[in-house]
Order: C-alpha cells, then sequence, then structure tokens
C-alpha cells in the first residue's frame, strides 16, 4: 500500500515531453495546482532521450512545433527544412524558460507505481527513489515511443567497447571518426544513425533483419528570408494539417493508382521522390495502401530507384523488402543512405541469412563469421504504445492491474481514457491519431483541458468511461484498421516486437482512421456532454 502525504495535488503529469508542456501551460490557466514528474534530467521527451547521431525530424519544421502561441511562431526560427535533434531540444527548453515551467516539474523523478485510492478519491504515486506525490487527477504524458527494447543476444554484457541503444544515447558527443562500428536495427533511427556514422567511421557494419523501404528526405537550410516568408503562412500550414489524414503538410492523392496511365503514374512518382518528406508515402494514389496491386506497382518503382542508387546489385537485392510492400511500415526517410553502401567502409550483413549468435568482448559472432568492433549502436527500436505503460504499476478501482486488464492488448476510449482507471487521462496512449504528433498532442491537450474545465463548473471530483463507450470506441478502431495491408507486417504500429514477451501477435496499436475522423471522434463525445464517461 502507498503511503499518503496531507497535501494533495490537483494534477500530476507524467512526463515533460511535447505533450506534458503544454499540458502544464493549459492546467496553470485553469488555476489547477500541478505537477509533472520526468525521468530524464530535462525537458524534451523523444527529444531529449534521442540524442543518436544525425536524429532529426521526418515532419517538416514548421508544420512539427506549437501553433498555439503566436508569439512562439514569430519569435522562434528553424534552419532546417527537418531539424536536427539539437534543434528541437532547445525549441523547447525555450518553451519551458518562456512559461518558467521547470518551477512545477520534478526531474530524475521515475514513476514506478500510481495507484488509484477510491476511499480518498485520489492518486498515490511512488518515485522509483521513494518519493510520493497524490493528487485529484493523472494525467500520462509518456510517450508512445519512449521504452527502448534491447536484444537478447547472449554476451551483450561482456562487450569491452562502448555501446549504445538509438533512443538511450549519452549527452556527451560520440567520435565515430577512425573507428570501427556496428548499427544494429535499420528502422527510421538506424537509418538516420548509419548514414551519419557512415562519414567518418573507419568502417561500419549494419546488422540489418529486415529491410525497410526508405524514400528520400530531401532535406535543406532555411535562409531568414525563407523563414520570414513561411512565418506568415503559419495559419494556412496548421489549418492544412488540421485537414490532412495523419497531420502533414502531405494528403493522398484523391485518385486511384489505376485511374492514372502507366506514364502519368511514372511522372507522378517522380516528382514526388523529387520532393521534400513523407509525400511519396501520405501523398501517393490513395489506394496504395489498401489495393494490393497498387501496392505492388509503387514497390516496384522504389526497388527500381534502389538498384540505380547502389552500384553492387547483390547489395541492392538485400536492401530490397522482399516481404512487405511499400509504407506497410514505417518509411524512413533518407538522406544518401542507399549510397552508403557504394563506400568502401560500409558493409552490409543480412541477419537472417546469417543470424547475430552472440556479442563477444571484442565484436559480434554471426552463423558464418566473427566481426571486431570497437562501439555497437543498437538501433532495435521501442516497446511502443504500452510499453511506456507497462514500466508503471498502474492499479484503478479495485485494484486492478492495467498491465493485466491490457494483457491482449490495449483499450480505451478515444486514446484518453480507460474504464476502471478513474481520473486519470492518456494524452499519447494508444489508438491515438499518430503522423505528425504534435497535432494530436496539442489537440488531446486541448480535448483535456476543456474536460477538465467541464468537471470543475459541474463541481465533480470523479470520472471513469463507461466499457460500453471503450468496446464501441475500440470496435470502431479495428473495423477501421481492416483491409489495410499494414495489418498484415509486423511492426511497432501492429504492436509486435521480437524483444518483448507478449508482442508477438498483430494487433492494431493505433489508430488507423483519418485524423479529422478521430478529432470528431473525441469532439462528439464532449458535445454529447461526455457521453460515455461517468461523472460524479
Ligand atoms: P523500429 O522501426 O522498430 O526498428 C527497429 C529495427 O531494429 C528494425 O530494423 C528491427 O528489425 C531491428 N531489430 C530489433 N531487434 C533486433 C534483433 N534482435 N536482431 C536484429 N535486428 C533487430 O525502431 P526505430 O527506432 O528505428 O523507429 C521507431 C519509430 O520512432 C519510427 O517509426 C519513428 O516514427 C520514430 P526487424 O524489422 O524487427 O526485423
Amino acid at each position: 500500500e502507498l503511503t499518503t502525504r496531507a497535501d494533495t495535488l490537483d494534477v500530476i503529469v507524467i512526463g515533460a515531453g511535447m505533450s506534458g508542456l503544454y499540458q502544464l501551460i493549459r492546467l496553470r490557466e485553469l488555476g489547477l495546482r500541478a505537477r509533472v514528474l520526468e525521468a530524464g534530467s530535462g525537458v524534451g521527451g523523444t527529444w531529449y532521450w534521442n540524442r543518436y547521431p544525425g536524429c532529426r525530424f521526418d515532419s517538416e519544421s514548421y508544420s512539427y512545433g506549437y501553433s498555439f502561441d503566436s508569439d512562439l511562431l514569430s519569435e522562434w526560427s528553424w534552419t532546417e527544412h527537418f531539424a536536427p535533434q539539437p534543434e528541437t531540444e532547445r525549441y523547447l527548453n525555450l518553451v519551458a524558460d518562456k512559461y518558467d515551467l521547470r518551477r512545477d516539474i520534478q526531474f530524475s523523478a521515475r514513476v514506478k507505481a500510481a495507484h488509484w485510492d477510491e476511499a480518498a478519491g485520489c492518486w498515490n504515486i511512488e518515485l522509483e527513489d521513494g518519493g510520493r506525490h497524490r493528487a485529484r487527477f493523472l494525467i500520462t504524458a509518456i510517450g508512445a515511443l519512449s521504452t527502448p527494447t534491447m536484444p537478447s543476444f547472449p554476451g551483450m554484457d561482456d562487450f569491452k567497447g562502448p555501446s549504445f541503444h538509438t533512443g538511450l544515447w549519452p549527452k556527451e558527443k560520440v567520435d565515430f571518426a577512425g573507428k570501427r562500428v556496428a548499427v544494429i536495427g535499420t528502422g527510421a533511427s538506424g537509418v538516420q544513425t548509419i548514414q551519419e556514422v557512415a562519414k567518418t567511421a573507419a568502417q561500419l557494419t549494419v546488422f540489418q533483419r529486415t529491410p525497410n523501404w526508405c524514400a528520400p528526405l530531401h532535406n535543406g537550410k532555411i535562409s531568414p528570408e525563407e523563414m520570414a516568408e513561411i512565418r506568415t503562412r503559419y495559419d494556412e500550414i496548421f489549418q492544412r494539417c488540421r485537414e490532412t489524414w495523419a497531420c502533414f503538410l502531405h494528403t493522398a492523392h484523391p485518385q486511384d493508382t489505376f485511374d492514372a496511365t502507366a506514364e502519368e503514374r511514372r511522372a507522378f512518382w517522380e516528382k514526388l521522390y523529387a520532393e521534400r518528406g513523407f509525400g511519396i508515402w501520405v501523398g501517393n494514389y490513395q489506394d496504395i495502401l489498401t489495393n494490393r496491386a497498387a501496392n505492388e506497382e509503387i514497390s516496384r518503382f522504389i526497388a527500381d530507384k534502389i538498384r540505380q542508387r547502389v552500384k553492387d546489385p547483390a547489395v541492392a537485392e538485400k536492401l530490397i523488402p522482399k516481404n512487405h510492400g511499400f509504407g506497410t511500415r514505417r518509411v524512413p526517410l533518407e538522406t544518401f543512405y542507399y549510397e552508403c553502401y557504394n563506400q568502401p567502409n560500409v558493409k552490409l550483413v543480412d541477419s537472417k541469412a546469417t543470424p547475430i549468435e552472440r556479442i563477444t568482448p571484442t565484436g559480434i559472432r554471426t552463423s558464418d563469421a566473427e566481426y571486431e568492433f570497437d562501439i555497437i549502436v543498437y538501433a532495435t527500436g521501442f516497446d511502443a504504445l504500452r510499453g511506456a505503460f507497462d514500466r508503471i504499476d498502474f492499479r484503478g478501482a479495485n485494484g486492478v492491474a492495467l498491465k493485466d486488464k491490457w494483457q491482449d492488448g490495449a483499450t480505451s476510449l478515444v486514446g484518453m481514457l480507460v474504464d476502471e482507471f478513474p481520473n486519470m487521462l492518456m494524452l499519447v496512449g494508444p489508438h491515438n491519431a499518430l503522423g505528425n504528433i504534435p497535432r494530436t498532442i496539442e489537440f488531446n491537450v486541448e480535448w483535456v483541458t476543456d474536460f477538465l474545465r467541464h468537471l470543475g463548473e459541474r463541481g465533480a471530483t470523479r470520472f471513469e468511461a463507461q466499457p460500453e463507450a471503450v468496446a464501441q470506441w475500440m470496435d470502431h478502431v479495428m473495423e477501421i484498421a481492416q483491409g489495410l495491408l499494414s495489418m498484415e507486417v509486423d511492426s511497432w504500429m501492429t504492436g509486435v516486437n521480437h524483444n518483448v514477451a507478449g508482442r508477438q501477435t498483430r494487433r492494431i496499436a493505433r489508430y488507423t482512421g483519418s485524423a479529422p475522423n478521430y478529432r470528431a471522434w473525441a469532439n462528439g463525445i464532449a458535445e454529447r456532454g461526455y457521453a460515455g464517461v461517468e461523472i460524479g
């Protein structure tokens, strides 16, 4: 049992990333006494932990920043179309300074347990260091991809050199110059790391288990003049993000693949391939992720690009996915990624054909070879969406454990509430419209803020999602994912992570309908007086 302190806060927010920071600003406006508990020593969440070389946005910078503060929009200049991590971390620190947020944030405070106390109508929070807090409401702002996962190769502790997970990168600069480096994993993080490390490493060996379909980012600097011009278009930019499928500047072409002639398709795809950002993925013909023949067609187009860019045909074939179509997993955006494999210092190992058997004191042993390394980088991903919840012992009404409740997959009401978990709200919970995530973060924070205001006005002290409402939303979540080719593929989006027990079966982890549709659902609940939520 958690003992409690006499002073009870109105709200505890777990996490000081993009969602936690904005939520704190809004809670203060409501006049609520709030505290943010943050595991890291600084603000930024994703942009605090992911310091690996080459880490950057794949969303256009000016579509990614906060939209709620026009002064901030005038004040802040993005220097690149896709800002690198240090810039984003600086940006989020500026926001924390501007709103004097740190006085309500407790750093190096990793939450261990959060138990609902029905009699007191409060959440009791316990930190890893034994610290305790108590609050009427609990808001989780713990991120979607925030629990790094490591493989379980034998001998991992024996390696004598430094090794790092991309999502737990140290603050000190890691120098790769002249070093023999291994990168394990070729998801979005691995691709960004590889193309950067390849510039200086004496030798870079990439261990690829499953190739991904990557496409060019086409990053570039933003001059002060261009930034001034972008600033005049902020209203239009954010309006566009509100209207598009996944809150990006890009959105699906309103035509099916085979409605265009072969020449038209080719011209359109060449144009998309030459354009900045996610257009080739989310700005493509509307049926590429649902129509198998259409998907095969675009996959062939991208495969040919890889063949053109990689000189050694055998290496090119290894880099072309064979078991999933283009866009059915997250498309890593890249800058000369494929060309890296033309460099004499870069080697690709197919770790499906020749699996890693163990990590040795001096490197990696595969089924057919022994490699020596100075540094090993694990770009092995995250326990997406549920991992951050599993790390905390959440207990709801009658002591029910969230981990048990979610044994066969997370359940929620619009990704923000869970039945049996009274007075708890989730900002980047499961079944959210992810995509260009800050846009959904702002929406969710505003929804939560309106809801708390509503509770205050009603003098309510307790709320809980009704199981029927959760079931209805979950039916919608499942139904809308039907027919998506991505549902036939293992990825963090389908909740599969082979490094985590209990994550071997595909089950939709995010909301796959459109963001406008997601917002309509959530707004509908509010407009009907928070229908589906029991308020007392
Ligand atoms: P991802 O996309 O989950 O990628 C993880 C990569 O690591 C992927 O290539 C995995 O191969 C590989 N991996 C994981 N475990 C192993 C083992 N045991 N052996 C070999 N290879 C392994 O994570 P990212 O960090 O790149 O990106 C996550 C998201 O963050 C991304 O989508 C962005 O939206 C931001 P696999 O494919 O499982 O065969």
